[in-house]
């Protein structure tokens, strides 16, 4: 890995990019794509976990904890940033970890769960023998005892149609997601609008602090993150 100087004034920055560069063989190339257009929104929020986020943590955190299944979803650009936050996340709050991937292969989902074992979490995915309803494809494919029976998915960097079909298995659905104005960030239960290497840890510390949010409303919530970041424009 090519590291910039530590004082650099986007040290983070660069790091994310060079752990997304390195890992191209799990990483799939829409995935830096993907990261691109996170880190333009990054840029919007000024790289800080705003007021409205700390809220959706609260309320995540608290919605985790009374799960009887939770399950994180876990895809190659979420591997690549975040194993070790993922594995204390997973840790802290009993969750169990499946690799679900948009483009699909056997070699990526090997070299994901490979990856997740590295931080010592036995990830599923590889045998997927259950299929979300209402998708085409490889995507549809998953685990009957992660994600096909959870009640809880956080699915952070998700695309639009996959989270809308667990919306509609009946599932609790909390996704992580730097665009506010995203299908997924629409569409999930309760949307967190932070960087995701950022926001893991504080919703770890949450569950670990045992944080109860009674009434909570994404619409309201990504309303103010919206305001935030009009406030921060003008
Ligand atoms: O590994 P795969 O095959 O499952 O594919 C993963 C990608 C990310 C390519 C796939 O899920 C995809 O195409 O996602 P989208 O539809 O581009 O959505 C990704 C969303 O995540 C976008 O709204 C980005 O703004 C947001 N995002 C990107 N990087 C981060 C982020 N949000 C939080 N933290 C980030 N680091």
């Amino acid at each position: 890995m090519t590291l910039p100087p530590e004082g650099h004034p986007r040290y983070k920055s660069l790091i994310a990019r060079e752990k997304l560069v390195e890992a191209t063989d799990v990483v799939a190339k829409q995935g830096l794509i993907a990261h691109g257009r996170g880190e333009a929104f990054d840029y919007l929020l000024g790289e800080q976990t705003c007021p409205p986020a700390i809220r959706s943590i609260k309320a995540a955190a608290s919605l985790i904890r009374v799960a009887s299944s939770p399950v994180i979803s876990v895809n190659g650009n979420v591997v690549a940033l975040a194993a070790k936050e993922v594995a204390h996340l997973s840790e802290a709050s009993g969750a169990k970890v499946e690799v679900n991937l948009f483009h699909r292969t056997s070699e990526r989902v090997a070299g994901l769960t490979k990856m997740m074992d590295e931080v010592g979490i036995q990830a599923l995915g590889m045998n997927p023998d259950d299929k979300i309803p209402g998708l085409s494809s490889e995507r549809a494919r998953c685990c009957s005892e992660g994600i096909g029976s959870a009640d809880v998915v956080l699915v952070p960097l998700e695309d639009g149609d996959r989270c809308q079909a667990l919306v509609e298995m009946g599932k609790q659905v909390i996704t992580i997601d730097l665009n506010p104005l995203s299908r997924t960030a629409q569409t999930a239960h309760i949307t967190i609008v932070d960087e995701l290497t950022r926001c893991l840890p504080l919703l770890t510390d949450a569950i670990r602090d045992g944080v109860k949010v009674d009434d909570f409303d994404n619409k309201k919530n990504l309303k103010e993150v919206l305001a935030f970041i009009c406030a921060r424009l003008s």
